[in-house]
């Protein structure tokens, strides 16, 4: 995820956030276009996912009731969660520093931007707005096991932070949170938020020749780069959210810092000889240029 922003680029900065950096959501303030806007997300995402994302993301949705018009409020979506894995959703201007970030992770919080994409980003924003948080990370907190997962993430996050190692464990969510891929007996299907709340990257994760898709694999992911401004080059699948829980609670990562200290890098096409593959990419895909 991009650093913070300075303060006045960011399209929701209110004068003064509290130590938390939590806002009131200000449900009243969305307008009807705010709400259209939502709705015309949803309706995209709703039609095309099923078939192509894990069923417990649908379970999600479901158990949120998430298919009701307009955007959600976050009291009411929190009194459901709460019930059913003791998360909440707080909201927040939008990026916020990573100890924030992890301590609302560790304490069952999750960040939700309250601003919503203008119809001139339907399809690409590099700030995550609600839609992308709400939508896109939600509905899998509302699986027990995802659910504890985030929340060994976020108590990860803040002893990473005590080693500086910050950087390594931030590609463990990218390629599992934000872009993950899941094998089930019917196929590969979707969990990531980040490709679950793009249309375009829906289709391009799991259908085209470009990328590559290789199996989870710890260590060899946190050497490996990723791209924050276009599709990824390659996809990481995961066995099943209890491996991904496992690997997260059962490993000490100090050692497994100290060890990627003295490894290089791999780049975000690469395939190792190790590496169990699904799919071997083309990387056909014309990728924007690498942000240096
Ligand atoms: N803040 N609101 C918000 N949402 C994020 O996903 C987020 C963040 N701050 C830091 C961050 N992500 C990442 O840098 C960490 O995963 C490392
Ligand atoms: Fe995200």
């Amino acid at each position: 995820m991009a650093e913070t922003p300075p303060a006045e680029t960011l399209p929701d900065r209110p004068a003064r956030a509290a130590e938390d950096w939590t806002v009131p959501q200000d449900w009243d303030r969305y307008s009807a276009a705010d709400h259209a806007m939502w709705d015309r997300l949803f309706d995209r995402q709703a039609r095309m996912l099923p078939g192509r994302v894990v069923p417990e993301f649908i379970a999600g949705l479901d158990i949120l009731r998430m298919d009701q018009p307009g955007i959600p409020r976050f009291d009411a979506l929190s009194q459901r969660l709460m019930a059913a894995t003791g998360w909440q959703v707080v909201a927040v201007p939008g990026l916020v520093p990573d100890r924030v970030f992890f301590d609302h992770l560790a304490n069952r919080r999750f960040p939700a931007g309250r601003f919503i994409r203008t119809p001139a980003q339907e399809d690409y924003l590099q700030e995550p707005d609600i839609f992308h948080d709400v939508f896109g990370h939600v509905p899998l907190l509302a699986n027990p096991v995802f659910a504890d997962y985030m929340q060994a993430y976020g108590e990860g996050g803040l002893r990473a932070d005590g080693l500086g190692a910050i950087e390594k464990l931030a590609r463990l969510y990218w390629y599992t949170v934000e872009f993950g891929l899941i094998a089930t007996p019917q196929g590969l299907r979707l969990y990531g938020a980040g490709i679950v709340s793009s249309n375009a990257e829906s289709h391009f994760a799991l259908e085209d020749p470009s990328p590559n898709r290789l199996g989870f694999d710890l260590q060899r992911l946190m050497r490996t780069r990723y791209r924050i401004d276009d599709f990824q080059q390659s996809y990481f699948v995961i066995d099943s959210f209890d491996q991904l829980l496992r690997q997260t609670v059962g490993t000490d990562f100090a050692p497994l810092y100290a060890a990627l200290e003295q490894q290089s890098d791999f780049d975000t096409d690469t395939i190792l000889p190790g590496d169990r593959v699904f799919t071997r990419g083309t990387q056909a895909y014309a990728h924007k240029k690498m942000q240096e």
